[in-house]
């Protein structure tokens, strides 16, 4: 194991004896040992060996408000006082549920003003996919079950989660994806793109939408599910033809949208959902992440007013969580709401930090080893390539693995998806933050070129 102070190996020996970590290759990591994070605020964390890292990531995309906001904290504690926990099921309810629904549907787009919550965002999927397939179900389509994905689309590591997503290398460790979903290419230019200017590609791949629901037959098809923005697949901004030609694809067949708003939703857009930064009009939205700021895990899918009116007329719908709606999840994002909407952060992101953190990103462009910098919000994505006119990579050099460990070691998260650089910093970054997070990109991408060049 790599350190040298004796309380991050005992914390190392802890995670070599006892934890599975997600996400992870278990043996290299019992070699290698986890760097050990142990506290934070506002956008920096620290880490045992007493290193200050700026969290270009936002945890896992959800730490929203910044880290240490004690008003969280206090929420947490006041609810865990007076009841810790009671469930929503047998038709029992308690007020920070009930409250928050209310919050919710404050933000959300007009005429979607119901929740189901959920313990995550899996779940939120999981959920998804019971609810389309019980809506068909009571409308007296039954055979519309089918919900159609994108490749390298992420929704989840759940079972449907997992099979919803378009992950190959999750796929093909579990016999995935189930019976039912089908996926369509995803709307990536830089890496799919071929010889196609961004905008025919953009309309191509929404086409393989249609194309898609022909095949499969309307009558069988119950949802397109889609994030606006991918995350995890490397922040992939679509051509600008691409959601207006999926709006006329869905407008033409009877199918439910799913906007999957894990990461794009709270404000990281600079709109409070990523459906209102592109004018989409879903059924249905997975929620989780910045919900609470990620101090607490709570998800859940808000639901489209004419839906519910269908779902309404069901009966019991046979499907919850012990944690739905937990009370103190609840209240902590009932106060995360607050603090978005008081302290005007969204509002904030759209009109000066987001601006300054996407023009600053563009300045990487000039860089020798910079094929491409997009970003929508406090999204960006930096490709990494050996030829820039060709788009052409670094093949099996790991130039992004390489690039992101230069990072963590100057003091800078920045998560690399393949050869793509990702950043989704906290919401409340200041733009001397945004000046620090670039300069320490610059850095990197300099010695992450001359490691590559040696
Ligand atoms: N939908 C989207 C769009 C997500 O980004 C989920 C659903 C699932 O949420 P939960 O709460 O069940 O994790 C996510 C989660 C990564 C990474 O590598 C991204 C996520 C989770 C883990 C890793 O960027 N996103």
């Amino acid at each position: 194991m790599s350190s040298n102070n004796t309380q991050t190996q005992e914390w190392q020996v802890l995670s070599r004896d006892h934890h599975l970590a997600p996400f992870s290759d278990f043996k290299q990591l019992k070699e290698k040992g986890p760097r050990i994070i142990t506290h934070a605020k506002g956008v920096y964390l620290w880490d045992s060996e007493g290193n200050k890292i700026l969290d270009g990531m936002a945890g896992l995309w959800c730490v929203a408000i910044g880290y240490g906001r004690d008003e969280l904290a206090d929420a947490a504690s006041k609810q865990m006082r007076e009841l810790p926990y009671y469930n929503l099921f047998f038709q029992t309810a308690h007020p920070p549920a009930l409250q928050l629904a209310k919050a919710i549907s404050e933000v959300a787009p007009d005429g979607m003003s119901h929740v189901f919550f959920t313990g995550s965002g899996s779940e939120g999927n999981d959920t998804v996919l019971r609810l389309v397939r019980h809506y068909w179900a009571i409308k007296g389509k039954p055979s519309k079950k089918v919900i159609i994905s994108r490749m390298n689309g992420y929704h989840g590591s759940t079972v449907a989660g997992a099979s919803l997503g378009g992950m190959t290398y999750m796929h093909e460790q579990g016999d995935l994806p189930i019976p039912g979903i089908v996926h369509i290419p995803q709307p990536y230019w830089f890496g799919e793109g071929g010889d196609m200017t961004p905008d025919e590609f953009g309309v191509w791949a929404a086409e393989q939408l249609e194309k898609k629901i022909l095949e499969v037959g309307v009558d069988n098809v119950g949802a397109f599910i889609a994030e606006p923005i991918q995350g995890a697949g490397g922040v992939i901004v679509p051509p600008a033809t691409y959601w207006p030609k999926i709006k006329e694809i869905l407008a033409r067949y009877d199918i439910l949208f799913v906007a999957d708003e894990v990461i794009c939703g709270f404000g990281r857009t600079g709109e409070w959902f990523g459906s209102d930064f592109y004018g989409l009009k879903p059924d249905l939205m997975t929620i989780a992440k910045g919900l609470t700021s990620g101090y607490i895990p709570m998800g859940g899918v808000i639901v489209r007013d004419e839906v519910v009116k269908v779902l309404n007329e069901g009966g019991d719908f046979n499907h919850g969580f012990t944690y739905s709606g937990h009370p103190v999840a609840a209240a902590v994002g009932l106060e995360n709401i607050r603090i978005l909407r008081d302290e005007k952060i969204v509002e904030r992101v759209k009109s000066e930090t987001a601006p300054y953190l996407q023009n600053r990103l563009r300045e990487l462009s000039d860089h020798p080893l910079v094929g491409e910098v997009r970003g929508v919000g406090m999204l960006g994505a930096i490709e990494l390539v050996k030829d820039k006119a060709r788009r052409e990579r670094y093949v099996g050099k790991g130039a992004g693995m390489i690039c992101r460990t230069f990072c963590f070691d100057n003091g800078l998260i920045m998560r690399a998806v393949g050869d793509t650089m990702i950043i989704a910093p906290p919401l409340v970054i200041t733009l001397a933050e945004i000046d620090e997070l670039v300069e320490k990109a610059r850095k990197c991408l300099d010695l992450t070129l001359a490691e590559l060049e040696k």
